[in-house]
């Protein structure tokens, strides 16, 4: 009796031991979990709830089965660096420590701990995974494909569509394909990543599109929180927070939570800390952050959606500028970009591109990013030629196809992106430019503070004779004489024109564009016509510095 007595009371020690270091690990978790293919990861619970660790997700028990008839190690070994090769040549990261990682691993939760209990709609619509790869290594491709089947709960993926974009190799493809839900198509010539993604897209069956770069590692719950805001509003284009995965040792990092996609007039991409304004506004670190432009690689986009916007813009060739059209177009054509701090995705960022460019590295980003230019800058294009000068006179082919896309989804102009989306994006310091505005022999003048008229030019020297001023200040986008501006007084043929107090936000001051521009010379001339008409040689107002 006394046995069992002391018997049970050493067993409910060491289950009180136990309990106490079990609770003890879990409020610890947020800070040192780790996430591997038999490591916790829970969808979300009640909030205040614990997550379960050590506790798989079902989908993830046997993580060999995921595979099915694919052969992993026959593909690995396939394809192996040469004694004395050098690791970085072929990808511009360590191959050697890549493949020595293997296909899966633990990675750190790097989520804020509160992302793991948040929850998230049972009945989520699945979606398309599309990853277009060029001479991607075996080993990161796999890691990626795999930490997508053992992350993602099995019915949000409905399938994985690799879009081999005519590598040197096409057993990589066909093997490949041998993985469950995994289909890969191989391009039967170098396309680039933009086209290679508008095929993937077309042959996807799921109504919502997830793209990613192929060499990725995707964390702990990463997909549901970019399918719930994408559900909950179609025209949302989300992305997660990009970690990184180091290219020399493979160590996976955790980025910082507070950074956004920005740009400067060159369209150099960059990421930037979110405006303090908004910081401070933040009280939950779960919360959306809008971005003015995504990094490009990894985001989740509703099918029709991205079809009704155009997809992308197919004449851009292999790399880069792809993420501003898209950007510029979601924000300006009324959708929105955002960054989700739950979702979190590692991302092998280099420093070179691993890859040839059939016409050159810099003349494709040159044509890629001034066709996003041309269609989408309007008078902004300015400030990209002026930080970029090389780009001028350089072909980037015709854009009427976009215009009339713009035209037709009736989109918002830059403008209203610059005043809405970025206004932390400075506009560079203008120099006034000092001219006159001549017609043939005549010159658009002043007389007082208001009156208009067209008078002999009095030299270009002349600032100011008798109250009559000649001399224009154009100032983008405004013709000012002092604090006063021209003006049309309606946008119709024939208004008058006048001069009013300067205002950059008044459209009928802005000299928009050259369109804008004649708009407002036109009516000016339908209007001084009536008194001189016989003066007047040509309809065309050139301004003379
Ligand atoms: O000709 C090509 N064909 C391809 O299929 C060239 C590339 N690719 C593939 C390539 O194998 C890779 O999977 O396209 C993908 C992207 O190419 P990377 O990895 O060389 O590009 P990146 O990571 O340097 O570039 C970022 O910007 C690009 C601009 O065109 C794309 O939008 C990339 O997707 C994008 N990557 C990311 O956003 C991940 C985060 C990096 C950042 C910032
Ligand atoms: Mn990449």
């Amino acid at each position: 009796m006394r046995r069992i007595r002391a018997n049970a009371i050493a067993i409910l020690t060491v289950a009180w031991i136990l309990g106490t270091f079990y609770y003890l690990w879990q409020d610890n978790k947020p800070q040192s979990s780790s996430l591997s293919s038999s490591a916790s990861q829970t969808r979300g619970r009640g909030h205040g709830q614990k997550v379960v660790p050590g506790r798989q997700p079902p989908w993830a028990e046997q993580p060999g089965q995921l595979l099915g008839a694919f052969d992993e190690k026959a593909y690995l070994a396939g394809k192996q660096l040469k004694p004395g090769d050098d690791p970085y040549r072929d990808h511009a990261f360590n191959l050697q420590e890549s493949d020595r990682l293997g296909s899966e691993r633990a990675i750190r939760d790097t989520r804020h701990y509160r992302c793991a209990s948040l929850n998230y709609d049972t009945d989520l619509p699945s979606t398309s995974i599309i990853i277009t790869f060029h001479n991607e290594a075996r080993s990161t491709l796999l890691r990626t494909i795999k930490s997508v089947l053992m992350r993602s709960p099995p019915s949000l993926i409905q399938e994985i569509i690799l879009i081999d974009d005519f590598s040197s190799d096409p057993e990589d493809c066909q093997l490949l394909s041998q993985i469950p839900k995994v289909r890969c198509l191989r391009n039967a010539r170098r396309e680039g990543l933009i086209r290679s993604r508008v095929r993937g897209a077309n042959t996807a069956s799921a109504s919502i599109l997830t793209f990613l770069d192929s060499h990725c590692e995707v964390n702990a719950d990463w997909l549901q929180p970019m399918i719930q805001r994408v559900k909950e509003d179609h025209t949302r284009v989300v992305s997660p927070i990009i970690d990184v995965i180091s290219l020399d040792n493979f160590a996976y990092l955790a980025a910082s939570a507070d950074l956004r996609g920005g740009f400067d007039w060159s369209l150099h991409f960059k990421w930037e800390q979110i405006p303090i304004e908004q910081k401070m506004a933040r009280s939950d670190p779960t919360q959306a952050i809008r971005t003015p432009v995504i990094a490009g690689g990894i985001f989740v986009m509703d099918k029709s959606w991205f079809n009704h916007l155009g997809q992308y813009d197919t004449h851009m060739d292999i790399w880069g500028g792809e993420n501003f059209e898209l950007s510029f177009r979601v924000w300006m054509c009324g959708g929105s970009l955002e960054i989700l701090p739950c979702s979190r995705v590692g991302h092998v960022f280099r420093k070179r591109h691993p890859y040839d460019f059939p016409e050159g590295n810099a003349l494709t980003y040159i044509k890629n990013t001034r066709r996003a230019a041309e269609v989408w800058m309007d008078e902004f294009k300015q400030y990209y030629y002026s930080a970029r000068p090389s780009a001028q006179g350089k072909a980037f082919g015709s854009i009427a196809d976009r215009l009339t896309l713009r035209r037709k989804l009736n989109c918002k102009p830059f403008r209203w992106y610059m005043e809405n989306v970025y206004p932390e994006l400075r506009v560079p310091e203008q120099e006034a430019v000092s001219s006159v505005l001549k017609q043939g022999g005549l010159c658009l003048e002043t007389r007082g503070t208001d009156t208009l008229g067209l008078a002999e030019c009095r030299g270009i020297g002349a600032i100011s004779f008798f109250c009559i001023l000649q001399r224009w200040e154009l100032i983008e986008p405004l013709l000012r004489q002092q604090d006063l501006c021209l003006a049309i007084s309606a946008f119709t043929a024939g208004s008058k024109v006048k001069m009013e107090t300067c205002n950059t936000k008044e459209p009928r001051q802005v000299r928009r564009n050259s369109d804008y521009f004649f708009q407002m010379i036109i009516s000016f001339w339908n209007h001084l016509s009536l008194m001189c008409h016989s003066h007047v040689e040509s309809q065309t107002w050139k301004i003379w510095r």
